[in-house]
């Protein structure tokens, strides 16, 4: 039976690796909740059934999906993808999911975040998030891996690293009143490296403009491996992104790694402002307590959101004019993989996130 272990990975000789290392598979959770994904959600449950299509071509995928949902998500999927049944309160398992680690022997472990929907009863998005928060637990029981209980709030998407000792965060995320108000960031720092393995934190000081999670470090920030990064760009010094984007340049081009490289950094620029519709809107139901989706709001939108899965890269695309382009660099970036565009990104990111943010990779180990 797996346990829980009264330790530290760091203590045992554990740590995340990159997200570009060998996968075992991909979890991603089904999406349903009505008061963030528009018409019933149908619309991003196809958008859903396209990501883990696409990953499939690559690896195993395991779908977590409410007792609620899961004859339509068994229906609606292809048979490769394996559906088990995980309630939640939403499906961002990026976030609630485990953050796996190994070892020098192949052993994998997870690491178990206190959740609190990006900021608890401060500026969280909905509540409650128990469901959620029993995610972890959950897919470490299913895979019979151990797992540690790490006692700080903390979602997957806001953190990276390198594999090799250096771990990537903004201070908008890390430091967010809703999240560790009584950790300092020394404390924080700390328990990064405890809990993945890691020498060095590299704070970048802020995320996506408008990022409903505090700004992750997953929206404009990537590892393509250890030394050569990539992060959201804009030429627009008027877009409230642009200061942003040039902070996070300058901080990255400023830090040296775990390993002491100074690190090569690449930029793909964002998509032109997408902003929720009039239709989009109104097609999301209204609940008290859950972060309303407005016309006009402008979703944080950015292909940096990226997944890479064995042999891929899967990337979004919004119908833009920089889609291409962000294809191209990716490809480039990226030469032993087959870059995939995610052509419903669209549906993905009018609930909050994307790619992403919506699929957490087990290591092979
Ligand atoms: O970006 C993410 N990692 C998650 C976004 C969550 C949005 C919830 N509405």
């Amino acid at each position: 039976m797996p346990k829980v272990i009264d330790s530290t990975p760091k203590a045992d000789g554990f740590r995340m690796p990159g997200e570009f290392e060998p996968h075992a598979g991909t979890w991603i959770l089904w999406p349903e909740r009505p008061d963030n994904w528009r018409l019933g959600a149908k619309p991003a449950q196809k958008a859903f059934v396209e990501v883990a299509s696409a990953i499939a071509r690559f690896e195993p995928v395991t779908m977590g999906v409410s007792h609620a949902q899961f004859a339509n998500a068994r229906q609606m999927l292809p048979p490769e993808v394996r559906v088990v049944e995980i309630s939640n309160d939403d499906s961002w398992v990026r976030d609630c999911g485990p953050t796996f680690v190994v070892n020098d022997e192949g052993v994998v472990r997870g690491v178990d975040w206190d959740f609190n929907a990006w900021g608890g009863l401060v500026d969280g998005l909905y509540f409650p998030w128990d469901k959620d928060d029993a995610v972890a637990c959950k897919i470490c029981e299913i895979e019979g891996v151990d797992r540690y209980k790490a006692p700080v709030v903390l979602e997957g998407g806001s953190i990276h690293v390198d594999g090799e000792g250096t771990c990537f965060v903004t201070e908008e995320c890390l430091l967010s009143e809703g999240r560790n108000p009584d950790l300092s960031k020394e404390e924080i720092e700390a328990a990064l490296c405890d809990y993945l393995g890691c020498e060095k934190v590299i704070w970048i000081p802020l995320g996506i403009y408008n990022d409903e999670t505090n700004g992750h470090v997953d929206n404009i920030f990537a590892v393509v491996r250890p030394g050569v990064v990539v992060i959201a760009w804009t030429d627009d010094e008027s877009d409230p992104q642009y200061a942003r984007s040039v902070a996070a340049k300058e901080a990255l081009e400023a830090a040296t790694d775990a390993r002491g490289r100074a690190l090569e950094v690449h930029t793909i620029h964002i998509p032109d402002p997408l902003l929720i519709t009039e239709e989009e809107s109104q097609g999301v139901d209204a609940v008290d307590g859950t972060l309303p989706r407005l016309p006009g709001d402008r979703q944080a939108a950015s292909y940096i959101n990226y997944y890479v899965v064995n042999g891929g890269v899967l990337v979004p695309a919004f119908g833009d004019r920089h889609d291409e382009a962000a294809r191209v660099k990716l490809q480039e970036l990226y030469p032993d993989r087959a870059v995939v565009a995610i052509e419903s990104a669209r549906e993905i990111i009018l609930g909050g996130g994307n790619v992403h943010c919506i699929t957490q990779q087990q290591p092979r180990g």
